[in-house]
């Protein structure tokens, strides 16, 4: 029985609460105080609705995690099932659950071959600090303590605790807190559009590669222990790099001996139409995060895939790794992603994404090439991008200051349609069980809201 009150507040209330007490993650707390957070209160399938009751469709899967859609009765009855036997015990003390066993073993079957082992955390930043404990970790027993530099790349999104944020090549976070941690390095990203002009794509990815092997020289081959990048930087606007650059990364990756690490917090269990971003984009890492669509968003749940030369050496060499979260292997949570990731089996959701709705939401988004704001436009899978442009004929970017991704935003917060700015790259990563009408309906909202940013660009004068 449901004995929880019924939701009476006015959306004014739900408001006033929130800015009493609710500091959101990246988010100015002033600004937002006055202007009134959203409130979402429910959802189903591919929909959320607001507190006013307005339907709203979903284009980014809450963030980038609710793969499977809302509502889905086997994760809400694994959860439930798992609450009543064992709603929590830990896995320090040399013990274990059973939904934590069974989904490692779920989870070795899934990724590539390298994989048979997994650590667990409760996030996507708790897994990249994982990773850099486990890298230098693993150099000191193979007696190379001096590998301690990690590196990664401008742009990128890794996560918000030290480690991650600094893993991260976000400017506006390393000014807050004192970041970068010590031994952390950056290269440029591989955005053909920004970087590569007058060069082909493919040219161009080799080359962007080689900044790594630019770095790894500069920093000297003996002390660099690893190399992490998303497959697809997610939060850095969609930014799918060229098929050529990945396969040279592996290559530098190999010559030098450093470790390969792909972080498929977004990239993983289907996103990108492979079960892995790694295995979309061609190349074989050591060590995988993972987050998000390991349970679709609905409980959290994080970890690192520990490929066999790295976990060999912990497992014989190791002693004990004095790293762990209260909550890694969490009974519940991991009931929820072994459901979930026998759905996404059941559903054919990976043969899904590359077989039908990727393919038909890269044409679509073809399509929308001609609209005359539109300058670029990638797909990868179920993620794209649009870049909106100031001067179509010339490429050239609006100014900043105009704040054009977020007029477009605004117009599809108003007629229903959920899509992250990135600057003024407008972004979608839709949920994976998308059906074609649900996808033509997307677009069909795309458009609208692109006209309508087109309408005030016009009427500001912002086009001359
Ligand atoms: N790695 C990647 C590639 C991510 O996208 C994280 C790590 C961190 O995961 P947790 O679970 O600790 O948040 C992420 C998270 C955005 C946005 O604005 C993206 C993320 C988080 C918040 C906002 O697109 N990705």
């Amino acid at each position: 029985m449901n004995t929880r009150p019924p939701r009476t507040r006015s959306t004014a209330d739900w408001q006033a609460l929130d800015a009493a007490h609710f500091l959101h993650p990246f988010t100015d707390f002033d600004a937002l105080a006055k202007k009134g957070a959203r409130v979402i209160t429910r959802a189903e399938g591919i929909y959320l609705w607001d507190s006013e009751g307005q339907r709203i469709l979903d284009a980014m899967s809450g963030l980038w995690c609710v793969n499977v859609g809302y509502g889905q009765q086997p994760l809400i009855d694994a959860a439930t099932r798992q609450l009543h036997e064992l709603p929590f015990y830990n896995a320090f003390f040399q013990t274990a659950t059973p939904p934590a066993i069974e989904l490692a073993e779920l989870l070795a079957e899934v990724t590539p071959p390298q994989f048979r082992h997994v650590f667990f955390t409760g996030s996507g930043s708790e897994g990249n600090d994982t990773i850099v404990r486990m890298v230098r970790r693993y150099w000191d027993l193979m007696g190379q303590p001096e590998r301690q530099v990690i590196v990664s790349r401008r742009n990128a999104y890794h996560g918000s605790t030290m480690a991650g944020a600094s893993l991260g090549g976000m400017a506006a976070m390393h000014a807050q807190g004192g970041l970068p941690i010590p031994g952390i390095v950056h290269i440029e990203q591989p955005h053909w559009r920004e970087l590569g002009q007058g060069m082909s794509p493919e040219d161009f990815g080799v080359e962007a590669a080689r900044w790594l092997e630019a770095m790894i020289l500069q920093v000297g081959p003996d002390k660099v222990a690893a190399f992490i990048g998303e497959p697809v930087q997610g939060a850095g606007g969609v930014i799918v790099p060229p098929a050529t650059y990945w396969p040279e990364i592996q290559r530098i990756c190999d010559r030098y001996g450093i470790l390969l690490v792909s972080d498929e917090v977004i990239c993983g269990f289907g996103r990108t139409g492979h079960w892995f971003g790694c295995e979309t984009m061609g190349f074989r890492p050591d060590l995988m995060t993972f987050a998000k669509g390991v349970t679709s968003g609905y409980i959290p749940l994080g970890g690192v895939m520990v490929g066999e030369r790295v976990a060999r050496v912990l497992i014989e060499r190791g002693g004990e790794f004095n790293h762990g979260y209260t909550y890694s292997g969490h009974p519940v949570a991991c009931a929820v992603g072994l459901a979930n990731i026998r759905l996404v089996r059941d559903l054919g959701l990976v043969e899904h994404v590359r077989d039908v709705i990727g393919p038909r939401l890269a044409g679509a988004f073809d399509a929308l090439r001609e609209h005359p704001l539109v300058g670029d436009v990638q797909t990868c899978g179920m993620m794209g991008a649009l870049q909106l442009v100031q001067d179509k004929a010339r490429g050239t970017a609006f100014p900043a200051e105009l704040e054009v991704g977020m007029v477009c935003r605004g117009h599809c917060f108003r007629e229903g349609l959920i899509m992250r700015a990135v600057g003024d790259r407008m972004i979608v990563a839709p949920p994976l069980v998308m059906t074609t009408a649900q996808l033509d309906e997307m677009v069909a909202l795309i458009r609208r809201c692109l006209d309508l940013t087109l309408d005030d660009a016009s009427r500001q004068g912002w086009l001359s």
